[in-house]
This record gives structure tokens, C-alpha cells and sequence, in this order.
């Protein structure tokens, strides 16, 4: 963006009428754009969405899901149809219908039932334009749901086994219980059993210490990238390690304390929030609600903060996931219909970002 400074004597006396004129229309050009407008740095591919949460894209198809509906969307032609709703769906604060990933075998769902946060699998039948939702197979259940820190992304790793962020649904000290899968990340076959390699024997935790993980990537090294909401004082970007604590509720943020793995970088919650992220070509693109902004990190040095760009920001408001397109494209859900955007930022939407 242009920053004007205020010009000295002799610069203010350079600065004919036809120049200020010039500076203003790039001001004009390049200023953040009205929140929710059509007019940002990036294009809208859908709008009208109700609390969008996750995308995946099955066999090409974007499909989105609805958090408060329970519904899953399809994205063909620009238009969102409901493929299906996914049953028992109980969504409340930040629990509903939340994280999806797609599969060979079928469609990955992480949603609230009336047990607690459950991923289920579906089958997915139809051609694109007429996609339904098939049956259901509840690979794990009875994970920690809440209203507030109730976790919600799976993602396939580059091992082939299914990765889900867990909450600790605001009981902090069970994030530092390997009883409970509460504050953690799990690491599952697809068919939801435990693979014989976990770090803890017949545990499905992977990593633990997590207050509300978020979204997880991988880097073409197979670098694996969890970002992870605080408390009030730091969110967090971390590196995850197999068997690692990552000392949430003892510390929160870097700590420098040798019992804990330290975040590769951290942010102010209110400059942050850190949702879905992804990994394309060596940069981590991280989706911030509270600062409303896309934030990327480089892969090559996930410490360094300044070498973080910020995009989007203030254009659109809270923003929930990115995802990339198998085209290479990167996509963008707002979250503004979820109860904390402001009425200005209008519905939610999906972006694609420029090239
Ligand atoms: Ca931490």
C-alpha cells in the first residue's frame, strides 16, 4: 500500500494539482477495500455461505461445510448445492460441523454429535452437479467437544494416516493427560484404529500440550505445521514432532522451558486466531479470524517473523481456511456469519486468491 508522507516545503511546492491528483486515485487504487465488498485483492468464487468452515476437494469438486447447518456443500459452476447433511449434528459456540478431508475411500467428516466430537467417513455417490451424501462410518467418537476449544481439522499426512486437532474443551490440565485425548492431535489409519508406530503404545495421541489446535499441513519435506489458538496472551504456529508436549496449560507461547516444544512463531490472539492453513510452494498461508488476515510463513524459516506477509488484510473480514485447489490455486473462507464478525463484513464467502 502507498504511504503518503507529508512532504516538506519544497516537496509541497512540487506537487501540482494533475500529481496530487495521481497520488490520490493510487491511494484510492490501492487502499484496503470496504470489508465484505467486492472490490479486494482477491476474487469471489461464492457468496452467500453460512458459517463455511472447511474445504476439501473431492475428486476436483470443492466441497465446503456449514458449521451451524450441518450441511456439506458442493461448488459446481459457482453455485453452492447441499449434498447432504451430516446426522446429529449438534453445533453450539464452536462445535457443530467442522473439518473435512477427502480420501480414496470416501469423504473424512469431523462434526459434534451428542457424544462429543466424532470423524466420520462417508461415501460420496453421484456426479458432480448431483453429488449426495452416502452412508456413515464412525471411525472414532467420544472425542472432548465444547463450546469454546473444541478442535475440529483432519488432514491426511504424506504417511497416509489421518491427522485431527482435539480441543481441550476448556479443561486445561487434561491437555497434559495422556489418558485423554483432550488438547492434542491424534493420529489414526483410516479406518480409525491406532497404527503401531504412534509414540505412545495403543494411543491414538500423536502430540499433546495443544490448548486448540488448529489447522495442520505438511511441507514437501514432510515437515508437519499445526497452527493453534491461545489463551490471551499467544497463538501459536508449531512444528510437530512425534511424542512432543507442547506445554499448554504450563506455558503458552515460546518459553524457552526444555520440558516443552516452543511455537515457531507466535502472535498477539487479537492479531491472530489462527484457523485452516496450507502449504503451497514452500510458503505456510495461515487463516486468521481476529486479525482478519491471510498470513504467510516461509517453510524455509518458520522462526523468522519478519519474513511473514500479510494478505487480505481488513478486506474481508475474519477469514476460517485456506486450502489449495488441485489446479494450484489458493482458496479463502470468510467467517463472518459465526456469531463474532461484525454485521458489516455481510455473509460469508469463498476467494481465490491471484495467481
Ligand atoms: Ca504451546
Amino acid at each position: 500500500m502507498t504511504v503518503l508522507h507529508a512532504p516538506g516545503a519544497r516537496g509541497a511546492a512540487r506537487l501540482t494539482a494533475a500529481v496530487l491528483g495521481t497520488l490520490l486515485a493510487g491511494v484510492t487504487a490501492c487502499s484496503p477495500a470496504t470489508s465484505g465488498s467486492d472490490t479486494g485483492s482477491a476474487e469471489t468464487v461464492a457468496t452467500g455461505l453460512d458459517v463455511p468452515w472447511s474445504i476439501a476437494f473431492l475428486d476436483g469438486t470443492p466441497l465446503i461445510s456449514a458449521r451451524d447447518s450441518g450441511q456439506i456443500l458442493e461448488l459446481t459452476g459457482g453455485e453452492p448445492r447441499v449434498i447432504g447433511t451430516v446426522d446429529g449434528v449438534e453445533p453450539g459456540g464452536e462445535s457443530g460441523l467442522l473439518g473435512l478431508a477427502t480420501h480414496r475411500d470416501g469423504l473424512y467428516v469431523y462434526s459434534t454429535g451428542a457424544d462429543g466430537n466424532r470423524i466420520q467417513r462417508f461415501a460420496v455417490d453421484g456426479r458432480p452437479g448431483s453429488l449426495s451424501l452416502g452412508t456413515a462410518d464412525t471411525i472414532i467418537d467420544r472425542l472432548p467437544s465444547a463450546a469454546y476449544h473444541s478442535g475440529g481439522r483432519i488432514a491426511f499426512g504424506p504417511d497416509g494416516m489421518l491427522y485431527a486437532t482435539v480441543g481441550d474443551a476448556g479443561v486445561s490440565e487434561d491437555a497434559q493427560n495422556l489418558d485423554t485425548p483432550a488438547g492434542s492431535i491424534l493420529r489414526l489409519t483410516p479406518d480409525g484404529d491406532v497404527p503401531a508406530d504412534n509414540p505412545f503404545d495403543g494411543s491414538p495421541i500423536y502430540s499433546y500440550g495443544h490448548r486448540n489446535p488448529q489447522g495442520i499441513a505438511w511441507a514437501a519435506d514432510g515437515t508437519m505445521f499445526a497452527s493453534e489458538f491461545g489463551q490471551d496472551t499467544w497463538d501459536e504456529l508449531n512444528v510437530i514432532e512425534p511424542g512432543g508436549n507442547y506445554g499448554w496449560p504450563e506455558v503458552e507461547g515460546i518459553a524457552g522451558d526444555d520440558r516443552f516444544v516452543d511455537p515457531v512463531q507466535q502472535w498477539r490472539p487479537d492479531e491472530a486466531s489462527p484457523s485452516g492453513i496450507e502449504i503451497a510452494d514452500g510458503t505456510i498461508h495461515i487463516a486468521n479470524l481476529r486479525g482478519e488476515v491471510l498470513r504467510t510463513v516461509p517453510v524455509a524459516d518458520p522462526t523468522d517473523p519478519s519474513s511473514s506477509e500479510e494478505l487480505l488484510e481488513g478486506e474481508y473480514g475474519r477469514l476460517r481456511d485456506v486450502a489449495r485447489t488441485p489446479d494450484g490455486e489458493l482458496w479463502v473462507l470468510t467467517s463472518n456469519t459465526d456469531g463474532r464478525g461484525s454485521p458489516a463484513d455481510g455473509d460469508d464467502r469463498l476467494l481465490r486468491l491471484p495467481g
